[in-house]
């Protein structure tokens, strides 16, 4: 199923904007893109006054489009591009006409453990992110999808898409440069400091009651990035992590988008 969303097409009437503006003498003047530059600070995982995680609203605003996973335009060019995982290489790609940007590095398990099988040894049944995208719409909405480490979304506010990667609790954002996009390979540690963006570590959140015990950080290894709408009221699209495997049910982790500096 291929939806238009509004981050896509927001990037590609910023391209169009870029190169309609003529010279004196006539000619096309292609201007590059904005650069969009950001502090290395976490955005979180949010949290409340008293140290809980912030749950964000669940209820979308009506004009709120959730941002195509598949058939999006990450540089501009009215081409779909694709979002790709390899869970073996430890890769996430996202991959244009012509060029790539791969995170490496990402030691998640995003293609999760098989699930309850359909029948006992049978095969797992869970749809697994691949090198094609993540899965189907219809196998999340059934709950039938592993968990997808990484989403595509503008969460600086430019209309140009950002990647959001999850790394073993770490959430972090490689900065989009739209049309500018160079190929480019970077481990997962070095966003913010290779490439353009953040990282955000993972929380240990306080028990309500006091009580102390081992407990795993948030979010979990097994973890679903899911774009939301501005939930901080800076008109910047900010974004959630799910763990939505059985056995790995746990908080939802929000981290604010951060506008251009
Ligand atoms: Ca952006
Ligand atoms: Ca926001």
């Amino acid at each position: 199923m291929r939806r238009t969303g509004a981050m896509a097409t927001g990037a590609l009437l910023l391209a169009f904007g870029l190169t309609a503006c003529g010279g004196d003498d006539g000619t096309a003047v292609t201007a590059a893109a904005p650069t969009c530059s950001v502090d290395s600070a976490a955005s979180g995982p949010l949290t409340t006054e008293d140290g809980a995680l912030f749950t964000p609203p669940v209820a979308a605003p009506d004009d709120w489009v959730d941002p195509p996973q598949e058939d999006f335009d990450w540089d501009g060019d009215g081409a779909a591009d694709s979002l790709g995982f390899d869970q073996a290489a430890g890769t996430i790609v996202v991959t244009w006409a012509d060029g790539s940007l791969t995170v490496t590095g990402v030691r998640s398990d995003f293609t999760g453990e098989p699930g309850q099988p359909v029948e006992p040894g049978g095969d797992p049944f869970l749809e697994q992110p691949t090198e094609s995208g993540p899965p189907t719409e219809d196998a999340t909405e059934e709950g039938l999808a592993a968990p997808v480490p990484a989403a595509v979304a503008d969460v600086t506010g430019d209309g140009l898409l950002d990647l959001l990667v999850v790394d073993d609790g770490i959430a972090s954002v490689v900065v989009g440069a739209g049309a500018d996009s160079a190929s480019v390979s970077v481990a997962q540690s070095a966003i913010g400091t290779e490439v353009e963006g953040w990282r955000n570590p993972p929380v240990v959140p306080a028990d309500p009651s006091g009580t102390t015990f081992d407990q795993p950080p948030v979010p979990y290894d097994q973890a679903t990035i899911v774009p939301r709408w501005d939930v901080t009221g800076d008109d910047v699209a900010d974004w959630v992590i799910e763990s939505n495997l059985p056995r790995a049910l746990g908080p939802v982790t929000a981290y604010a988008g951060k506008p251009c500096a």
